[in-house]
């Protein structure tokens, strides 16, 4: 049972695809618009709180403050209320169970609990915006009713589920030589291949850089020989260039967002002075999208989309304003209060919430204001792109993905979760994040393995690609400048084949609950919680998670662990894909187990009554057979097996049903 409650005059943000007629007053909470937008419930002691996407923190999101703003902030630490998406659905579940989806499109305020320990508070600095209640007998019906309203979830093409590898700084062809020949060097499996900024010439969307790719068609088919595909970046930002094409169309159609003053709005980023696509104006849209033909012509198959916040380093008025106090600083003998002032301003001169709200929006012959429909900036691009790409073949699925995101993008893309570092607490922190993106429609989902910032270990690698395994989007990705992070800058790089090939061996299966759950809104990733909720200690696992409808993972994520503990909360197989490519198999009863797992190696739980099919390795997704797999599970057991080309929309009706003997 889904309600509508519409407050003032909303934007339309077109996350909801079903129309429901608005009703009054809600029956959960209370509402007040006397100041802005406010919903207050209070909540029982034991009411557990799920939700918001990519956002900080576990799974259940009770005790602390989540800030709806999408940002472009590299520090992901604990304290941190926003990150790069903005997924405002969620879900208190408990004797009463509710789920709430609050489609604003600027900044909302979740005090789930942080500033009284029973209160639920929700705030928006306006009034304008419909609310949805969602009422269900559990968490896991909530969701699936909200992912009914939302509409479809993405389907990447098949190729997408192979194993990637990127890194910020490959700048010419022999850099991407390079990883091919050290991959196939020890016959590690290798899909696609990222190429990040500087393939571009001077970081302008849509070309590429001369000198080291005058010939990129021919490059692209060398790569598709070695069977990689090339997977380039695209920025929100266009540079302002005499003569550059994109940028010369832009003014001249005014399809960028401009100033009060109806000049069109300066920001720097990596090419310097830019203009901002208007992508929330519909023939903006379609005029920006159309450009991923100027690759796809070439040959390309899929893009990331990046800095679509949109990430500002400084704009004109910004740098006008601290040189103004710089010359006054310089001028007198500056207290500490002073000295701290002009630290700060220079810090705080990127993505500056005051930028946000000096260029505006054209929609539908309205103008508005950036700062009141931010959150719907990075969706509107890679809508672009998926209407574009959609334009170019509309049969054929393109790899698509964004850094920031609204929910309704969920139905154009998947999302990386931007620059995560190499550390433990963000393998962690990877895990938790994967249901809650789930619940909003993202299935096409997964973080830099390995971690981005900072230097990774050998270590950290293994096991942050062992669960990597299991995301659907599994991509090795690190900054320039940190310890380099592919596969063969490690000691015994042979060990990390065993454990790559264990993704190809699972893809079949993977793939196949992948698109049940895209076909069926439902989810890929589970909590233990929406699936044992009778069970108390299974209720709170947050490290721990289901995968489809048959297995239950338990990565390891601490330094020098042999192992860990796993809870079951009934009985299970265990399969172990140990470092010869065997697997051993084990029947483990409901309850605590401490599981040894070696750096190369792979464990999953197979549940009660269950079995999954295993196929063998494959150097690309291609070559993986399907006809030869063994069911590993328990006897007697079936396995539904969804199988389609994995290139065009023809999506298929009925599985294959696989019987275990
Ligand atoms: O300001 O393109 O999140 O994946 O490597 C940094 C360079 C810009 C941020 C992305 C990251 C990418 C990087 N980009």
């Amino acid at each position: 049972m889904i309600k509508k409650y519409t407050y003032g005059t909303p934007f339309e943000t077109e996350a909801v695809v079903v129309d429901i007629k608005a009703e009054s007053t809600p029956e959960y909470g209370t509402v007040s618009c006397e100041n802005g937008f406010c919903f207050e419930y209070q909540m029982e002691k034991q009411d557990t709180v799920f939700g918001l996407g990519e956002s900080n923190r576990g799974i259940n999101k009770r005790g602390y403050l989540y800030i709806s703003n999408c940002t472009d902030d590299p520090e992901h630490m604990e304290h941190k209320v926003s990150l790069y998406g903005a997924h405002n659905f969620i879900v208190v579940s408990g004797k009463k169970s509710f789920g709430l989806f609050v489609d604003y499109p600027a900044t909302v305020c979740f005090d789930i609990g942080y500033t009284h320990s029973d209160i639920l508070k929700i705030t928006c600095d306006d009034d304008n915006l419909n609310l949805y209640v969602i009422e269900g007998e559990s968490a896991y019906v909530i969701v699936k009713q909200f992912r009914r309203l939302i509409g479809k979830s993405y389907i990447p093409p098949k190729f997408a589920f192979g194993y990637a590898q990127s890194r910020w700084g490959y700048v010419t062809k022999e850099d991407y030589r390079e990883v091919v020949r050290e991959y196939q060097k020890y016959h590690i499996p290798l899909d696609m291949i990222y190429m990040d900024i500087d393939y571009m010439q001077d970081f302008k969307d849509f070309t590429l850089n001369q000198q080291n790719f005058n010939d990129f068609t021919e490059f692209v088919k060398e790569m598709k020989q070695n069977h990689i595909r090339l997977i380039p970046i695209i920025d929100a930002g266009v540079k302002i260039e005499k003569g550059y094409s994109v940028y010369e169309e832009g003014v001249k159609n005014n399809y960028f967002c401009k100033r009060e003053d109806g000049s069109d709005f300066v920001g720097a980023v990596w090419p310097n002075d830019t203009h901002f696509p208007d992508v929330l104006n519909k023939e903006a849209r379609k005029w920006f999208g159309s450009h991923y033909k100027v690759l796809t012509e070439q040959g390309i198959e899929g893009f990331w989309n990046d800095m679509n916040e949109p990430a500002i380093f400084y704009t004109p008025e910004g740098i006008q304003k601290l040189k103004g106090n710089m010359k006054e600083f310089i001028d007198k003998e500056p207290t500490k209060e002073d000295v701290w002032a002009m630290r700060d301003e220079l810090r705080y001169l990127s993505n500056n919430p005051s930028d946000y709200k000096i260029f505006y929006h054209h929609v539908d012959g309205k103008k508005i204001r950036h700062d009141k429909v931010h959150n719907l900036y990075g969706y509107n691009m890679t809508r672009a792109a998926a209407e574009g790409l959609e334009e170019i073949e509309n049969h054929k699925r393109y790899l698509l993905f964004s850094r920031s995101s609204y929910i309704g993008m969920h139905r154009y893309g998947g999302i990386w979760t931007g620059d995560n570092m190499s550390w433990w607490s963000h393998l962690l922190l990877n895990i938790k994040m994967m249901p809650s993106l789930n619940m909003c429609g993202f299935l096409y989902v997964g973080a830099d393995l390995g971690g981005f910032g900072a230097d990774t270990t050998r270590e950290l690698l293994f096991r942050w690609l062992a669960f990597g395994i299991f995301t659907p989007l599994m991509r090795n990705h690190s900054a320039g400048g940190t310890r380099r992070q592919e596969c063969y800058q490690f000691e015994r790089t042979e060990e990390f084949k065993n454990l790559i090939d264990v993704r190809y061996r699972l893809i079949p299966y993977l793939y196949s609950e992948y698109m049940k759950a895209a076909l069926q809104d439902d989810m890929y990733f589970k909590p233990l919680a929406f699936v044992y909720p009778e069970d108390e200690i299974a209720r709170e696992i947050e490290d721990q998670l289901l995968i489809g409808n048959e297995i239950m993972i338990a990565p390891v994520y601490t330094q020098n662990a042999k192992g860990r503990c796993v809870y079951l909360p009934e009985q299970m197989m265990m399969l172990k894909f140990l470092g010869n490519g065997t697997i051993a198999v084990d029947t483990l009863e409901k309850g605590y187990h401490y599981v040894n797992v070696d750096l190369n190696e792979v464990v999953l739980f197979v549940r009660k009554g269950c079995c999954i099919p295993v196929a063998e390795a494959a150097e690309c997704v291609e070559k993986i057979n399907t006809k030869n797999m063994v069911l590993y599970g328990y006897s007697e057991s079936e396995y539904f097996l969804y199988e389609d080309d994995g290139v065009t929309k023809e999506y298929q009706k009925d599985c294959k049903v696989l019987k275990k003997g």
